[in-house]
Parts: structure tokens; C-alpha cells; sequence
């Protein structure tokens, strides 16, 4: 059977698939795709946990994580990033040029600006009112699903079958300064391996690092579950070691070599976005919690 092009996304970032999707579909391969999807919603101003207008930390610095893998296995990664429009571009340079995996701070905007990405302030006037406002209680307690919701973490599927993927995201709103979450970390937000798929984190990362989330569910698919059930495993591994279960959210999606899709949460109202056959859907994920 012909293989179908296909883009998944975390959240419903139809627009970020459809870009990806299309391009899929127009015969372009994994790697490009996903890097302009999610490079969509890194200029989404209104997204306020990624890219352009990402949300600050409690010091008012943007911070940005990112990072891509290929379907060869590379992987290149950024973490607290300035001042960058496009993390995922660094992290595709940082693969691409350089003999590392990740870069940090100083040195990864050195690293941008010699491969010629121009510096920018990401902080918007809204956010900067926001954070001001935030700093006056400074009560740190990310409310489920919607605040602090919002990173794109995508997988694309080539005409090829090659699977390639990203993970963009500001972190966490009024995160400490230095702090670095799960998306940039290469088997925790992301994981591709091209023999058997790959998977996707969002949520609370410190949830997500300690269980190395995507890794595990694409190892759970190599041993045969199917991506739906190997994200179930993944969310349930953070319940049952977490006491406070309830307080955040933790959302995986998935795509193995056949096409198949699955995603799973703790908290009901996280859905993924599809692009496939020319058309685009927002999919509500099971979840643990109604
Ligand atoms: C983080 N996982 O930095 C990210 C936050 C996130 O939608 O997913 N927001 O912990």
C-alpha cells in the first residue's frame, strides 16, 4: 500500500500541520516539513509558550527550548535561548554544523548569530504586562490545560515513510531563570527512532524528564504496543508516582511505521491536530481524568 503523508501536532495547531502536511503531501521530506510546521507557531504571537511572545521567567527573560531529530536518528537541540525567533532552526544548525547535540545560554545565541539568525525581543508588551501583573502575588501554580499549555511538539511522516520530528516551546511561565524543561531533551519531549516511529510530550516537564517520556513510548512501541496504548503507559507511569497527580497535566502523542496515531493525558481537554489526505482535524486525546 502507497504510504500517506502525514503531520501530527500537539494542541490543536491546525495551522502548524496543515503548513507541514502540505508540504508532506507536495513531496518534501520529513525533516523540512516539521521544522516549517512548528516554526508557525514559534511566530504565533498570541501562543504565548512558544517562540515570538513566549511568556517570560520570573526575572522577565524569555528563554526559548527547542529541539529536531531526523529520520536518521540525528539530533540537534537548543535550551535557553535569547532572543531567537526560530529555536528549531538553531536546533537544526546545532545538528547539522556542528560536531554536538545541544547548546546552552551564551553560547548557543553566539551560535545563532554566526549562522546569520538575527537577534530579536521576543518579550511583547502584552506578555511584559502580564508578567508585571503575575509579579504582584509572584504565586506560582500553572493552571491546567490553559496557561502554560501550549508548546507545538510535532511529528511528520515523508512520502518516503521516513518520520522526523520537533519540539518548540518558552517553558514554563515565571519559571525560575536558568530553568530548562522537557522539550529541548531528546527522549523526554521528543523521540524519533525511523524503525519504529516516534512520540511527543507536553505539560509539566518535570514530569515528563523524570520518566523520559517520549523514549519510553517509543521503546513501548518497538515491543509492540501500539501508539495509543504506549502513550497510555507513559501518562500512567507519571500517575502512579506522582501524589499530586491532579495538579498538572501530562500529554503524549504518537506515530508509528504504519501511520497509526494515538495520544493520551491526565487531564481531559488536550486534543492534537492532523494533517493527512488534504484534510485537517482537531482530535480530543483520552484522558485519565474526565
Ligand atoms: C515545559 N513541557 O517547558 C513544557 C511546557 C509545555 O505547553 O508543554 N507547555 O515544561
Amino acid at each position: 500500500t502507497a504510504i500517506k503523508p502525514m503531520a501530527i501536532a500537539t494542541w490543536n495547531f491546525q495551522k502548524a500541520a496543515q503548513t507541514a502536511g502540505e508540504m508532506l503531501e507536495q513531496g518534501e521530506n520529513a525533516l523540512d516539513a516539521v521544522e516549517q510546521g512548528v516554526m508557525v507557531e514559534e511566530s504565533n504571537l498570541k501562543n504565548t509558550t512558544v517562540g515570538d511572545g513566549g511568556a517570560p521567567d520570573r526575572d522577565g527573560n524569555v528563554t526559548l527550548d527547542a529541539c529536531i531529530m531526523d529520520a536518521t536518528g540525528n539530533a540537534g537541540s537548543v535550551v535557553y535561548l535569547k532572543e531567537i525567533e526560530h529555536p528549531v532552526s538553531v536546533a537544526r544548525k546545532v545538528m547539522e554544523e556542528t560536531p554536538h547535540v545541544m547548546l546552552a545560554g551564551e553560547g548557543a545565541l553566539q551560535f545563532a548569530i554566526q549562522q546569520g539568525f538575527k537577534r530579536k525581543n521576543l518579550l511583547t508588551p502584552e506578555s511584559e504586562a502580564e508578567w508585571k501583573e503575575w509579579l504582584k502575588n509572584k504565586e506560582y501554580k500553572p493552571i491546567i490545560n490553559i496557561e502554560n499549555h501550549d508548546t507545538i511538539g510535532m511529528l511528520c511522516m515523508d512520502k518516503n515513510g521516513d518520520i522526523a520530528g520537533a519540539c518548540t516551546t518558552s517553558g514554563l511561565s515565571y519559571k525560575m531563570n536558568g530553568r530548562v524543561g522537557d522539550s529541548p531533551i531528546i527522549g523526554s519531549g521528543l523521540f524519533v527512532d525511523n524503525e519504529i516511529g516516534g512520540a511527543a510530550g507536553t505539560g509539566m516537564g518535570e514530569a515528563i524528564m523524570k520518566s523520559v517520556g517520549s523514549f519510553l513510548i517509543v521503546e513501548l512501541m518497538r515491543q509492540g504496543k501500539s501508539p495509543q496504548e504506549a502513550c497510555q503507559e507513559a501518562v500512567m507511569r507519571t500517575v502512579n508516582k506522582s501524589p499530586n497527580y491532579k495538579d498538572f497535566q501530562v500529554a503524549y502523542i504518537a506515530m508509528n511505521k504504519n501511520g497509526e496515531v494515538g495520544s493520551y493525558c491526565i487531564h481531559k481537554g488536550f486534543s492534537y491536530a492532523m494533517f493527512q489526505d488534504g484534510k485537517s482535524s482537531d482530535n480530543l486525546s483520552a484522558s485519565y481524568l474526565e
